[in-house]
């Protein structure tokens, strides 16, 4: 199912960029944010995921993180995260950018994984910046507080957010300089880890789509799988063992 021209691509000393979304932990049971299965069916992400919907309504923004923090606590990586494992062992020059924020690449086992979104694991401080990996203390208070005084939030980046610069500049410019870029499970709509892929086939990439159906990005692509990813990045991993 893979075709002549990327199995001939294939190979260890090719400069690979994966750039993941919602769509790799669906099948570890993480709702995606625009599926049918879509997250807090009620809201639109675009409408809770954002600084002034926490300003203005911090218990439910930090209840809806609670909730996915405890959902994401029950999941583990599937398939598709373990192939990339393989994949990042294989190529001698490999990245992975991820626009999750659910940790799940790195539970998988994958060494180096850039996080455009943050993480929901994390909080900060909104007044001095403080980061508190996991909630080191129970404070009783919805959302906690902070040392300082200051509210907490999670250090994840809300729409209308910059992303982390160290973050996307690396995106950038490792998806400029690649051979082969992988889109896996990403609507390819959310600005700017949507130009990522756009950039590679600027820069020379063969362009790569794993999704369940066909998206904005699909006639820019070299190749689509259309398909689960945990079924079709195995398949490809299966490929490269054999290579
Ligand atoms: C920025 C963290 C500006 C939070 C996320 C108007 C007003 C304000 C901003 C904008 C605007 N118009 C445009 C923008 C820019 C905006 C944007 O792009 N909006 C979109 C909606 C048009 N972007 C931003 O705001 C970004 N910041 O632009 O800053 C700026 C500039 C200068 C100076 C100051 C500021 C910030 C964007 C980051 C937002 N945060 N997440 C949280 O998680 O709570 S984004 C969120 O969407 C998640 O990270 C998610 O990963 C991401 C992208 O969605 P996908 O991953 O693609 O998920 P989705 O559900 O959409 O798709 C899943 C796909 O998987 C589907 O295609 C499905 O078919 C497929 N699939 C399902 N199952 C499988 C599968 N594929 C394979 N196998 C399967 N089994
Ligand atoms: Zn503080």
């Amino acid at each position: 199912m893979l075709s002549q021209a990327l199995k001939s691509l294939l190979r260890p000393d090719k400069r690979v960029v994966v750039l993941t979304g919602a769509g790799i932990s669906t099948e570890s049971g993480v709702p995606t944010f625009r599926g049918e299965d879509g997250l807090w069916k009620k809201f639109k992400p675009e409408e809770l995921a954002t600084f002034d919907a926490f300003i203005s309504n911090p218990q439910l923004v930090w209840e809806w993180y609670e909730y996915r923090r405890k959902l994401i606590s029950e999941v583990k990586p599937n398939p598709a995260h373990h192939s990339l494992v393989k994949m990042e062992d294989f190529f001698e020059d490999f990245h992975l950018i991820t626009q999750n924020v659910d940790g799940l690449h790195q539970k998988a086992g994958s060494k180096k994984v850039i996080e455009l979104h943050g993480n929901i694991k994390r909080n900060k401080c909104i007044k001095c910046g403080r980061e508190f990996e996991e909630l080191e203390f129970s404070s009783k208070e919805i959302p906690p507080k902070c040392t300082c005084g200051g509210m907490l939030r999670p250090d994840v980046v809300w729409f209308g957010e910059m992303l982390p610069a160290q973050a996307i500049n690396e995106a950038f410019k490792v998806s400029s300089l690649c051979d082969i870029f992988f889109s896996i499970g990403t609507s390819a709509i959310v600005y700017p880890a949507a130009h990522l892929p756009v950039v590679a086939k600027q820069g020379g990439a063969y362009l790569v789509e794993i999704n369940i159906e066909r998206t904005e990005l699909s006639n820019l692509a070299d190749e689509v799988f259309l398909g689960k990813a945990g079924e079709i990045l195995p398949e490809i991993a299966k490929v490269i063992r054999e290579a």
